[in-house]
């Protein structure tokens, strides 16, 4: 029972189950392990792919051979087990040369060892086959507005962004660019802090068919925002390229909790979305496991994400069958059809006709609907009641 399997598209990051535990307040607790001993765990649990930062897999002050090499033996690994690798992205964030951003820094040689580290980082995931990329800009922002114009900055990631695309066509990558907002940590405030900023940023750029978006989770929640919401929005737009998946309690630090740890209705809410509308990237889990635990526990935290997930598929497929609660949303919804003549594209006649119609304003106020109902057979079927 809730078995992962390839067509379930589930992939994990090698920063997540490589994750070594540290924070601010504390030093590492797990030990980290090669990209190649991840590749395994990731197998060994059922996952289906892996994705990477170019220096999870590459350190940063790699030789070329050196490089090679790894790849070479990355590469080995993926045979090995049959993981493949759908989605890479650049560390623009770890290095002190990133404090003040990465294609926003005020500095203009910062701005171009951005560009060109992107550029060797598209190279290195188209290499191991990634068809998506994604750009989290996590220091592209401020702690004090004194110092950096918005507008400006705004400039300088769209043109970067621009830049990028046309490599990206030049090499002949097939690349899809996904976009992944973040209100905060690790600056103050971020750029284009939310899903519906970065759509509405793509639009301004020379290849915005190219461009879409990363959503997460508990980027949306810290704040204080309806994932599925976004999600939605985002999957309207033809824009839904790669999810982030984790959790993460409202108005706290940065959590990155196993996917459903906390917020249970969220979780099933945006499983069903996805499943329903057939989505049919990557189930990517950007997760951490707790501090505390050992490197089983980060099997269980990684198996957790993935089963939970396929949980809630089989209570959105229950919903949807559910004779009650399918009764109760055709009552919510119930249509005789008399509106019709008005809605959908606009004519003089029926602009006409709509307003010499009477409405029974009072009466249509004093409909209610049985949300609390269908809410309460939603817990009941969550609960495992129903
Ligand atoms: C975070 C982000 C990152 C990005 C990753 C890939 O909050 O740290 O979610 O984990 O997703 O850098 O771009
Ligand atoms: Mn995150
Ligand atoms: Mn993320």
């Amino acid at each position: 029972m809730y078995e992962s399997k390839p067509e379930h598209k589930f992939t994990f990051g090698l920063w997540t189950v490589g994750n070594i535990g540290r924070d601010p307040f504390g030093e590492p607790v797990r030990e980290p392990m090669s990209p190649v001993a991840l590749v395994h765990l990731l197998a060994e649990v059922g996952a289906w792919g892996v994705n990477f930062h170019d220096n999870d897999l590459v350190p940063i002050d790699a030789t070329p051979a050196e490089r090679d090499r790894i790849v070479a033996n990355f590469k080995k690994a993926m045979d090995e087990t049959g993981i493949v690798v759908p989605m890479a992205t650049t560390n623009l964030f770890y290095d002190p040369v990133f404090r003040d951003g990465a294609f926003t820094s005020n500095d203009p040689k910062v701005r171009a060892y951005a560009l060109q580290k992107t550029m060797n980082a598209m190279d290195l995931g188209a290499e191991l086959g990634a068809k998506v990329y994604v750009f989290w800009g996590g220091r592209e922002g401020t702690e004090t507005d004194a110092g950096k114009d918005p507008l400006e900055a705004g400039k300088w990631f769209r043109e970067a962004l621009n830049f990028l695309c046309e490599y990206s066509l030049d090499q002949g990558y097939d690349y899809k660019l996904a976009l992944e907002a973040k209100p905060n940590e690790p600056r103050s405030d971020i750029y284009l802090p939310t899903t519906g900023a970065m759509l509405g940023f793509i639009a301004t750029l020379d290849h915005p068919e190219m461009v879409g978006v990363n959503p997460e989770v508990a980027h949306e929640h810290m704040a204080g925002l309806n994932f599925m919401h976004a999600v939605a929005q985002a999957w309207d737009a033809g824009k839904l390229f790669h999810i982030d998946l984790n959790d993460q309690k409202f108005g706290r630090y940065d959590q990155d909790f196993r996917f459903g740890a906390e917020s249970i209705k969220s979780a099933f809410y945006l499983v069903k979305f996805l499943e329903d509308v057939g989505y049919n990237g990557s189930r990517h889990f950007d997760a951490h496991a707790y501090r505390t635990a050992n490197m089983d526990d980060v099997k269980e935290f990684a198996k957790g994400c993935m089963r939970t997930y396929l949980i809630m598929k089989e209570k959105a497929q229950q919903f949807n069958q559910d004779q009650e609660i399918q009764t109760l949303l055709a009552q919510i919804k119930a249509d005789d059809g008399s509106m019709n003549q008005y809605f959908g594209v606009y004519t003089k006649d029926k602009a006409q006709a709509l307003k010499a119609q009477s409405f029974d304003r009072a009466a249509m106020g004093q409909r209610g609907q049985p949300y609390e109902q269908l809410d309460q057979l939603l817990i009941e079927l969550l609960l495992g009641v129903r």
